[in-house]
């Protein structure tokens, strides 16, 4: 682990007083840096930071208008964990099915659709040998976060000494949106943010909402993208006043028969609508991460773009869209098979890498376990197989956020 990302853990694990001033963080061991800040009743923080190294102090300052929702600390927290959430060219992995889904993919394979199976499986992902050294994140379901393995040590301890920071879906699934045949709205703001504090308090440092747009004739309405996109910043904004970075996933599906050039005109229009209501809720762009579907052809488009097509086209379209403040986009992989869903953020990494304001990285659930899931398919006997297939595809992601995956890897 890096300097960087032990600091943050021993910071995050550490009892800290929300209430001071003055911190200190982790460059190097030979470099750290101090920091002041003062916010004024109007809400203007000026942060003046010093780094101090052996060659001597070098003094920053800084002014920004924050919202009200953020005290200075709350700031400095929010865009530090947004960072680590992308350091490293690792990555994150989902495992935040819910329960109906996880089920859902464990009746395909025969498996039980009981709590001690959900349990089992989710310990064969947490306890991979070496999985640290691919995946710096990882998102759980509520139920995944308060279970332990079978000797009792809890997931969240197992993923601390892995240093992997523990993070959790709060949205309550998607619903029906009423009037609009088709369209679906998240639910899961009523209470949030009881559900957020407590969340906190358990260790998570960051949690993920998704909101699903689907491509038909006449899909998505003006209503259907306004609507999700305010719930997600709602979401976002009381995951912030807490001091929880939010993941803000807009899934644009795969399903139809839609071109290349259709998603890529609706995945535009989400993210623009997106990024108009994060910033009316005076959600602090630096402290969050994207999380977007690729730009693809639908699935049953007779014409399905190339590698490379959607490369470019993604980066295309997130040039267009997301601001540079952003942090880092963590792609979904939406369905994708596991070796495209890595050809194609390898080659978006390759080729765009040194231009891009933002860090492109992997947030994959399917696209990581997929694999493994049918190698255990809940037999004991199977575990050790499972889990160096789960291990062989985050390697593969992580070279592909380094812009060095190659086909070759399939096969070694
Ligand atoms: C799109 O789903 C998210 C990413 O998974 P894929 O890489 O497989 O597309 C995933 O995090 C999803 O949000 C969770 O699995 C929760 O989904 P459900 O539908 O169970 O709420």
């Amino acid at each position: 682990m890096t300097a960087k990302l032990t600091g943050l853990m021993n910071w995050l694990r550490s009892d800290r007083n929300l209430t001071t001033t003055h911190w200190a963080s982790w460059e190097s061991d030979s470099t750290y840096r101090r920091t002041n800040h003062d916010l004024d009743a109007i809400g203007e923080l000026t942060m003046r930071s010093e780094t101090v190294t052996h060659g001597g102090v070098i003094p920053h300052t800084f002014t920004r208008r924050v919202g009200p929702q953020f005290s200075e600390v709350n700031t400095q927290l929010l865009r530090d964990t947004a960072q680590a959430l992308v350091a490293d060219a690792k990555g994150v992995l989902a495992m935040d099915e819910s329960n109906p889904t996880c089920n859902k993919r464990f009746a395909k394979l025969n498996i039980p659709q009981t709590m001690e199976a959900r349990r089992a499986y989710r310990e064969l992902i947490v306890t991979t040998p070496g999985l640290g050294d691919c995946i710096c994140v990882v998102i759980l379901h509520d139920e995944t976060i308060r279970q332990q393995k079978v000797d009792g040590t809890p997931f969240l301890e197992i993923l601390s000494d892995a240093g992997i920071i523990p993070g959790i879906k709060v949205d309550t699934g998607a619903t029906d949106l009423a009037g609009h045949p088709g369209e679906k709205i998240t639910e899961g703001l009523d209470g949030l943010r009881g559900r957020l504090a407590e969340y906190f308090q358990m260790g998570a440092r960051f949690a993920k909402w998704r909101a699903v747009i689907s491509i038909g004739d006449a899909l998505p309405s003006r209503s259907g993208l306004e609507a999700n996109a305010h719930a997600l910043a709602r979401y976002a904004a009381l995951c912030q006043e807490t001091g929880l970075v939010p993941i803000v996933e807009p899934e644009v599906l795969m399903d139809g028969d839609h071109t290349l050039e259709r998603c890529r005109k609706v995945t535009e229009e989400v993210l623009r609508n997106v990024f108009i209501q994060l910033n009316c809720q005076r959600v602090l762009l630096e402290g969050l991460i994207l999380k977007p579907n690729m730009v693809l052809s639908g699935l049953k488009c007779p014409a399905q773009a190339s590698v490379d097509e959607v490369a470019n086209t993604t980066v295309k379209s997130l040039w267009r869209t997301v601001p540079a403040a952003v942090p880092g986009i963590a792609f979904l992989s939406g369905g994708q098979s596991a070796e495209l869903a890595s050809a194609r953020l390898n080659v978006m990494n390759h080729r765009f890498k040194s231009r891009l304001p933002w860090a492109l990285a992997f947030s994959f659930a399917r696209a990581i376990q997929q694999p493994a899931l049918e190698m255990w398919s809940g037999q004991v006997g199977n575990v050790k197989a499972a889990q160096q297939a789960l291990l062989h595809r985050a390697r593969c992601n992580r070279a592909a956020r380094r812009g060095e995956y190659t086909a070759s890897m399939e096969t070694k």
